[in-house]
């Protein structure tokens, strides 16, 4: 026994140490704190939900909604989604189930879509439901809410969703439609973050609707806002895509203006300047921001046990960064943490039921569109 032992050893040291070489475990990639998996495949996805059950519903940007199911990893077409305009940064775009889901069986989504010649985004709510055998559908269907106004262009919708910890409001972000003043314009939903019912009309007691304001208004001065998530003690954080060299990540306070066009840590990306952010300007500072810029597309408030050590963070991730972003939260502060890269654009983060991190990749410029998933490398 003992000479048979001693004789395999360096030939176990020897395996191990090929297996390193030609492994997934890179250099690169064991410097990071976790495993990344391949789970499955999609065409161009946007953003995924999951359900209380663990499935989870991934959104395709040409219009596809699809029930996704990670214990054997069967995909369901999902029925009933209306014709969306997919073309430029269009498309079917966010899905989050009702807060009341187990009850309800309310699906919230959002599209862009075309009308009379003009564009703009919408919110949508239908009811879920899946047969005996196997198929699933959106009943009822009905578009609860669209930005004002539709307007030419095919960028900067927006059309992130997050429902409020009481789950009594839905917050709904419209982006500035790549037109800059509407983010300022009080009657304009574009450039705005907007705090709604769960039927779609704007909430009552909103902040700036007593001055003339839009009433489904809660906060102004936006470019491009790709998340939001509430952090667990009821803050409203906000990510956007700025202008060249100013990404940033703000926590979100209702009636206050963010500054576009007319502040912000960047500058268009014609050249022309743009004041930066600087105290006593009138608009509110974001906590972080990004020069050269991450490209921000999708927004997580980590609450997981998976990763004790990420808990009260932020989790973004880069489309042009091609990486996943860690902004560390400490009561209304927050900072940069790490920035791992991903070897391609990563569009939306997402929690799983045992704390696990998934990521879509975005199926544009050279990237799969993946479904990835993120656990402790130990
Ligand atoms: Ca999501
Ligand atoms: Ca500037």
């Amino acid at each position: 026994m003992k000479t048979a032992s001693l004789a395999t050893l360096p030939l176990i040291l020897i395996a191990c140490s090929a297996e390193n070489a030609t492994g997934q475990n890179s250099a690169a990639s064991a410097e990071k704190p976790f495993r990344t998996s391949t789970i499955a495949d999609f065409d161009a996805p946007w953003a995924m939900a999951f359900l209380p059950d663990g499935r989870a519903l991934v959104t395709e940007k040409a219009g596809e909604m699809i029930l996704f199911d990670p214990k054997n990893g069967t995909k369901i077409p999902v029925a009933g989604i209306p014709a969306v305009d997919s073309a430029g940064q269009g498309g079917l775009m966010d899905v989050v189930p009702s807060p009341g889901f187990a009850q309800d069986k309310a699906v919230y989504f959002s599209f862009s879509e075309a009308r009379d010649g003009v564009k703009g985004v919408a919110l949508a709510r239908g009811t879920f439901s899946q047969a005996s055998d196997g198929t699933t559908k959106l009943d009822k269907v009905q578009v609860i809410f669209r930005a004002t106004p539709y307007v030419e262009g095919n960028g900067h919708y927006s059309g992130r969703i997050a429902f409020s910890p009481d789950g009594k409001h839905l917050f709904f972000t419209n982006g500035e439609r790549q037109k800059f003043d509407p983010a300022q314009d009080p009657k304009a939903t574009l450039g705005k973050v907007l705090r709604l019912n769960l039927d779609g009309t704007p909430a009552a007691g909103n902040p700036l609707a007593a001055k003339g304001f839009h009433p489904a208004i809660w906060s102004y001065g936006h470019r491009n806002l790709l998340g939001i998530a509430f952090d667990r003690d009821g803050r409203l954080w906000e990510q956007e895509m700025g202008p060249k060299g100013g990404d940033e990540v703000n926590l979100i306070k209702p009636g206050l203006n963010y500054g576009y066009p007319l502040a912000s840590n960047g500058d268009h990306y014609d050249g022309r300047d743009i004041p930066d952010h600087r105290p006593g300007d009138g608009y509110e500072a974001p906590k972080v921001w990004w020069n050269p810029v991450i490209s921000p597309g999708g927004l997580l408030y980590y609450s997981g046990d998976m990763f004790p050590e990420w808990k009260d963070s932020l989790f973004i991730g880069g489309l042009s960064s091609q990486s996943l972003v860690q902004v560390k939260l400490n009561g209304e502060s927050a900072s940069k943490a790490d920035q791992w890269d991903m070897g391609a654009r990563i569009r939306e983060v997402e929690q799983g039921p045992d704390g696990a991190l998934w990521l879509l990749e975005d199926g544009d410029r050279g990237s799969q569109g993946r479904l990835l998933k993120v656990t402790p490398a130990s």
